[in-house]
């Protein structure tokens, strides 16, 4: 998708106190500090403009910044995030989404959502319903994407932790995908790249403009999406990944 900017916000050094049930170990923080300014620089490079925010030691797990907004071309949408430890992380989301956007929507309570859990196609998304987010919430996102004229399709998630976590929309309706969504009815309309079960990781990965970022050390999936025309960029993400961060999560593109 054509994107201009993004938004992300650093690491603290509270960040390895944050949620996960990766049992990958505790991240090490100065390396996570680079690899986070390695991943502003693959933004840079595939042509964003990215706004950097200081980080929030209040809030171990805020470099996930996906979570807590719905960037549209129409609308920003404050999300309602579905971990306690995590919900007030939109309080400064607040601050910085007006400096983007004039149109802003918000998701309440008893309504959840997580932003990790929202995948825009064009001009449709699909809403994961997940441990994060509840049918009120994509329900609630629903409704508001309507009245900009979005379509969206709600889609129960059996196993992954976010949606977003196991698919990814490359465009020209190619989705990169693993494990419960191959086979799924949801996006039996799609080309389908599709990844194994030991390189689920690499299905969470992003599309700008010409460039797929993906994570570093899953050469079949690198293949296969280079296969499909695109240039890669990996970015090594293993002290996210330690803390169930995707490559997708430090990031808002619009
Ligand atoms: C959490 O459990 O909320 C964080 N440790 C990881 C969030 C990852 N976000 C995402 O997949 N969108």
């Amino acid at each position: 998708m054509n994107f201009t900017r993004a938004i992300v916000k650093k690491p603290g050094k509270s960040y390895v106190n944050g949620l996960t049930t990766s049992h990958l170990g505790a991240p090490d923080f100065e390396l996570a500090l680079k690899q986070h300014e390695a991943y502003i620089e693959a933004l840079q490079k595939a042509g964003l403009t990215v706004t950097v925010l200081e980080a929030d030691e209040e809030f171990p797990d805020s470099t996930f910044v996906e979570d807590t907004a719905v960037l549209t071309e129409k609308c920003a949408v404050i999300t309602n995030p579905g971990a306690d430890s995590r919900n007030g992380e939109i309080e400064a989301m607040k601050q910085v989404i007006p400096r983007f956007y004039d149109t802003i929507e918000s998701i309440k309570s008893p309504g959840y959502l997580d932003g990790g859990d929202v995948m825009q196609v064009d001009d449709h998304f699909y809403i994961g319903l997940s441990s994060r987010t509840n049918r009120e919430g994509a329900q609630q996102l629903k409704d508001i994407l309507g009245k900009y004229g979005y379509g969206a399709t709600i889609v129960p998630l059996q196993e992954f932790f976010h949606l977003k976590t196991g698919i990814a929309y490359l465009g020209n309706n190619t989705v990169v995908l693993a494990g419960e969504f191959i086979g799924s009815e949801d996006f039996k309309g799609f080309e389908q790249i599709t990844v194994s079960k030991e390189d689920e990781y690499s299905a969470n990965c992003i599309r700008i403009n010409d460039f797929v970022i993906i994570p570093k050390g899953f050469e079949a999936t690198k293949q296969k999406i280079a296969a499909a025309g695109y240039s890669v960029i990996e970015c090594d993400m293993s002290e996210f990944r330690k803390q169930d961060g995707g490559l997708s999560c430090l990031s808002l593109r619009f």
